[in-house]
């Protein structure tokens, strides 16, 4: 098994802090994307899609969206569970991912892709076609982004954790979204007093590190 991986990159980000919440320990190789190696040839050939997290498994079969990959851990090895124990639970913790992707990851990434001279003409992530940036895009994205932070700001004040009372794969999302903000000048310390202080107390967990 090899889990083709990018230190600085969200989503990839979410698969080791989930591995790190698990123990499990997996060979990885680093894939630059800002150099453009995950749309050279040499890894095009691993996954046609030039994104990353990808992970190969022994029999060649690849896994390429971060939390699938979560998912097939986490059938693996079910603990610590991550994805939920209950019918209510796990429909939280799906309601709550699926909500810091399409409110949260996706607003920043637009606000930061469509902004940054690295990304011209790569708006979108991968291998597709030449994705021109859109100036009002990366405003508009800026501006749900912060509406997504106020709204996470009301949560952890009502709930200890995203989904509820114990840590879950919510929390990895969120956290590696919160720092994602940071990349466009979102700072939770700048009037989300608890969504601060919560960041604070996931930084304190190692897998975060991770
Ligand atoms: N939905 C996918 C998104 C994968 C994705 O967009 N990964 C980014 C890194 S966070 C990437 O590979 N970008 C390649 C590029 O910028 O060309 C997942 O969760 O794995």
């Amino acid at each position: 098994m090899k889990l083709y991986d990018m230190a600085l990159a969200p989503n990839p980000r979410r698969v080791r802090i989930f591995l790190a919440e698990k123990g499990i320990e997996v060979p990885r190789v680093e894939v630059d994307i800002q150099k453009g190696e995950n749309l050279a040839p040499a890894y095009l050939a691993v996954n046609p899609r030039g994104v990353v997290p990808t992970l190969v498994l022994d029999d060649g079969t690849i896994l390429d969206e971060s939390i699938a990959i979560c998912r097939y851990f986490e059938a693996l090895q079910p603990e610590p569970n991550l994805f939920g124990r209950d019918a209510l639970e796990i429909a939280r913790i799906e309601a709550w991912q699926r909500r810091i992707e399409f409110e949260g990851l996706f607003n920043i990434a637009a606000a930061f892709r469509n902004s940054r001279p690295a990304f011209a003409n790569r708006a979108a992530p991968g291998a597709g076609p030449p994705t021109p940036q859109i100036p009002e895009l990366a405003e508009r994205g800026l501006l749900l982004a912060r509406g997504f932070l106020d709204m996470l700001e009301a949560r952890l004040a009502a709930s200890p954790f995203v989904a509820g009372e114990r840590y879950t794969v919510a929390d990895i999302s969120a956290i590696v979204c919160l720092d994602f903000a940071r990349w466009v000048g979102l700072k939770a310390e700048d009037g989300h007093p608890t969504l601060a202080a919560w960041q604070q107390a996931m930084k304190a967990r190692p897998s975060t590190a991770a």
